[in-house]
This record gives C-alpha cells, structure tokens and sequence, in this order.
C-alpha cells in the first residue's frame, strides 16, 4: 500500500476504520478532536457525545454488544469519563474498547498538564504510547486486539505532538468490515454488584499480570544498541515523542523505546538496565516511568524537577544530559489571543465589566472574557463550573456582593455538565436567587466549530434532535427565563440583567447569535437540510 504522510490523530482514525469499528464517540477537545472528524470523512461512523462519560458509556455498549468502539477525548477529558472507566475495566468486553486520551503537556490550549498515564494504574487498564503517526495506527489495531484478548478497555496515550506532527504511514490493514453484534447475556461479568465486582476485580488484576508477561515479548517495546562504549555507558528508557527527542539528542546511547507504558515489561527494562552503566528515564511529565522502575528495585536517574513542567524538546533533552538546571530562556511573548472582531460574546462582557458583576466563567471561546479590554471574569476552572461556583459565591458572599454574580456558560459547555448545575441551583437555591447566562453561538467554536446536541446537526452535519435550552429551564422550574437575539435585542441586555439581579429568584438568559467563523457554514447545513427534505416532499406519492 503506497505510504501515506498523516498526523497521529488521521493514523488513528484510519487503523480504528481498518479495524472495522462500528461507532466511534467522543467529545471535542485539543489535540484528539480530528480523529473522529476524520473517522467520519474516511466513511466510519462517528458521533459526538454530549460530555465524555457518555461517549465512553456508549462505546461500552457497543463493545457489550460485540461491536468494536473507538472513544475519544482531551486529557481532561478523562476526568469526566472516570467513573463509567473505573468499573468498564472490571467488565468483560466482547468487542474491543479502545479510549484514546490526548494529552497536552505544556498546556497549549487546556487548563492543566495533567499525566493521564496515572489513569492506567489507577483504573487497571493496559495503555499504550505510540511516537509517530505509523505508530498511532500500529497501536490502534494492536490495541483492539489486546481488549478483545483479554476482554478489557485498552487506552491509547497520545500526546499533542503525536498527534499534530505529520509522519509517513503505510497501512498494512484493509478496511474490515464491522464485526456482526450479538448479544450475549453475562450477568456475573457486566452487572457490577458487589457479588459480581469482587470477583470480577480479582479477574483483572490476573489479566493484568498475563498482560505484563505479554508485553515481555510485544514488539511494542523498541531496542535500539547505542554506539560502541557510548552505547554501554548511558542507556535510555522513554516513550511516546520523548523517545523521538531522547534519540535526536542522543543518538550514541542505547535506548529502549516502551510502546505499552501499562503494565511495564520489567523484566525487558531491567535486562536492559544490566547492560548499561548508566539507566537515564526520559518521560515528559510526571516520574511516573522513574518512580515504576525504582518501585521493581531498578536503579535509574530521571530529569530534573524542572524538567517536570511544559513539553520536552531535544534542546530541553541536551540540557537534561547533561544535567543542567540552569533557568532555562524565557521563550517570547506571543501576541495575546482575542475575541474575534463581531464575536457575539465581546457585547456580553462589556455589559458585565461596566456593571461591575462577579463573574463566575466557564471553558470556551468566551474564556477570553478574562482579558483586557473586557477583563470580566473571575473564575474558570473546568468545563461546567460556572454554575456550582457561582452557587457556592452566591451561597456566602454577603447579600449586596452575591448580588452581582453572574454564572456564564456557552452552549457546548452547558450540555457538556452544566445541565446539572441548573439543577443544583433549582434545588439549592441562594437567597439573593442567581443569573445564569449561555452563550449560545451556535456551535463549539473554541475546538473548531464542532456540532453538539443543542445545534440540532450530528457530527457530519445532518440534522438531527435539538435540546431547546429555554423549554428545557422551565421544565426544571426556573423562575424566570429569557431569550435574547443579540441583533435584534442585545441592547436590552444590561437593563434584564439589572432587573434579574435585582430579584430573589432563579433565573436563566439564553443570548443567541451565531459565531462570525462558523455562521456561513451554518447557512450551508441549514439550506443543505431545506434541500434534502424538498427533494423528499417532491419523491412523495401524491395522495
Ligand atoms: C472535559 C473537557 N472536555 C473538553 C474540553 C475542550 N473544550 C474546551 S471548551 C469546549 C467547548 C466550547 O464550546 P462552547 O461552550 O459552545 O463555547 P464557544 O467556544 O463556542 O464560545 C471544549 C470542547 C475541555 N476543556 N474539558
Ligand atoms: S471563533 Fe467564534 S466564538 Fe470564537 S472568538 Fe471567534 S467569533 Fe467568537
């Protein structure tokens, strides 16, 4: 098959559609967001969830059914998508069940640099890291074999620089037909009660340990000999891009490449620990190779503390050779990012900045409410936060200060995990009452204008369910609910949010006008469906 130069994402979505999956689910989010775009462009099935415990929820369904199912997500991600991971691992899958987790060290566009490698210890569940795009679809086909195997989730690690550097792939595989399903009752393995869950976490942990002499002899884990004396005297363990940085800086070194990160092939590592004077782990992130090695008693150096922070690069690799933790140069500032010139949300944050409000913020476009010349929002810290934390403001700020907070929400974000915060505000309700505010753009602009359940598109655009959020504010019983078309009204915004502030009660604002970036497509999809349903109206008999 003539070779093909794709990023890690694209070499994922290709192997998960060589694989055969029947549904790939996820949810947007830097860097893993291409995959099922490009799943869906390939002509796989792909759909967006409405947050990530729900795509891996669905995708585990499929894999009980017999199905095989990718699941992307962020890193962050994973946090939301925990709890259905913690028990997915003590079930038996019949499909494989394959979750790739997209980390970002370095925070290039998230809110931490959290090391999801922690998430294969903790929840039990194998994990591999590809290096390059030819990897990512190694990987992805090896990885829905391992789950079938073993009847286990298996997470795919990538990182944002496997996942947006473009590398050479030759697919090996040919698009396989999706397996067919089949239902086949296994209570004692799928229905996690305590008399089921005991046994069925003593089952995982002898997977694992087979898994763990399986990887012994993978051909996951790469060794490359070093150069003569230098080859002996400095051996190299890393993985995923680490490992392509660690060659790059030293290329006279042994090195010993770990494709599947979880379990570790110890006995691998310390055979290749015994051949080297010196054991050196480079691992981007947390110590968590580093202090693995150290726990199965082999003796090895790691990086620096302050190598632990940001992404790792030959030079930052030069440095750690040669143990230098001089302060490292202070890379230049970029220009700072804006709202776009016509963006919706700018009118709606110069209302709340000149009205002095506490504004508790949420993730989106809208994020940049924060900076200057808007600089109106004073909290942000994960997708959906905005309404519980103005709760908690509302709930002990005295009365004339929890008067003025505001929570603001766009409408990805309010699918995502706000839905359950206007819940908690109809059953918790503050004394001084709270203002809710989404942002509804129409899209979800800030990962590339995706669809979601509120823009009444699937992920390839057709049309489908829509959630109406005002229909949806009254059913909850909210107090007082409100919609504004910024064209039309968006003048009268700064006089109804007085006025609701003003009021004891709960109260919802849905502020609409379509992002500038994504509108012109939007007209498309929208004329596009007109066309498709007159071409239906005009196939139909006459009665
Ligand atoms: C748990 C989690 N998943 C995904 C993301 C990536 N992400 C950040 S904001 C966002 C949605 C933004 O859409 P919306 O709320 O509609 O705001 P907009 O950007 O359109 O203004 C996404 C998907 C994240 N930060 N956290
Ligand atoms: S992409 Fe859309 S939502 Fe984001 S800043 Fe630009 S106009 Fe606003």
């Amino acid at each position: 098959m003539p070779r093909q130069l794709l990023n890690g994402d694209e070499a994922v979505a290709l192997a998960a559609l060589h694989a055969g999956v029947s549904l790939g689910t996820g949810y947007p989010g830097t860097p893993s967001t291409e995959i099922l775009e490009t799943l869906d462009h390939l002509g796989g099935r792909a759909q967006w969830s409405p947050n990530e415990k729900v795509a891996l929820e669905v995708g585990l369904g499929v894999a009980f059914a017999g199905g095989r199912a990718l699941v992307t997500m962020k890193h962050v991600g994973l946090n939301v998508a925990a709890d259905p991971l913690f028990t997915a691992t003590y079930t038996d899958v019949d499909g494989g069940l394959v979750i790739v987790s997209a980390d970002d060290p370095g925070m290039a566009s998230s809110q931490n640099e959290q090391d999801n490698r922690h998430y294969a210890r903790a929840a039990v569940a194998p994990m591999l890291e590809p290096c390059d795009s030819q990897e990512a679809y190694d990987f992805t086909l090896v990885a829905f074999e391992l789950s079938e195997r073993w009847k286990i989730p298996v997470i795919l690690r990538l990182t944002t620089r496997v996942c947006h550097s473009k590398t050479l792939v030759e697919a090996h595989a040919k698009v396989a037909a999706p397996t067919a399903p089949v239902f086949n009752r296994n209570v004692p393995s799928r229905v996690m009660i305590p008399a089921y869950a005991k046994p069925a976490h003593g089952r995982l942990r002898v997977k694992m340990v087979e898994i763990a002499a399986w990887n012994e002899t993978s051909g996951l884990n790469r060794l490359i000999p070093g150069v003569g004396e230098a080859g002996q005297r400095l051996g190299i363990v890393s993985s995923g891009i680490a490992a392509v940085h660690a060659q790059e800086a030293a290329p006279e070194a042994s090195h010993l490449v770990i494709g599947m990160t979880w379990p570790l092939p110890l006995d691998t590592i310390r055979q290749f620990a015994a051949g080297v004077d010196r054991l050196l782990v480079i691992e981007e992130g947390d110590p968590m190779l580093l202090d693995s090695l150290r726990a199965a008693g082999i003796t090895a150096e790691g990086k620096a503390e302050m190598y632990r922070f940001g992404e790792l690069n030959v030079p930052r690799l030069r440095r750690i050779l040669a143990g230098d933790t001089s302060p490292e140069a202070v890379p230049p500032k970029g220009k700072p990012p804006e709202l776009c010139q016509g963006c919706s949300h700018r009118d709606v944050f110069e209302v709340l900045r000149d009205m002095d409000c506490i504004v508790s913020g949420d993730i989106g476009c809208y994020t940049l409410g924060v900076l200057p010349p808007f600089s109106a929002m004073d909290t942000c810290v994960c997708m959906g936060a905005s309404i519980g934390v103005g709760l908690g403001m509302r709930h002990t700020l005295p009365p004339e200060q929890a008067r003025r907070v505001v929570s603001v929400i766009g409408d990805s974000t309010f699918v995502h995990s706000g839905i359950t915060g206007l819940a908690e505000m109809v059953y918790n309700p503050p004394e001084t009452g709270h203002v809710v505010v989404i942002l509804d753009n129409g899209t979800t602009a800030m990962t590339g204008q995706q669809e979601n359940p509120s823009t009444g598109r699937s992920l390839n655009h057709d049309p489908t369910g829509k959630i109406d959020f005002e229909a949806l504010g009254r059913a909850m019983g909210i107090k007082n609910v409100h919609s504004l078309n910024r064209f039309t009204d968006g003048h009268l915004l700064g006089d109804l949010l007085k006025e609701l502030l003003a009021k004891p009660e709960t109260s919802l604002v849905v502020v609409r006008q379509p992002c500038v970036l994504a509108a012109p497509k939007i007209r498309f999809y929208e004329k596009a469906a007109m066309e498709k349903m007159s071409h239906a109206c005009a196939a139909m008999p006459a009665e």
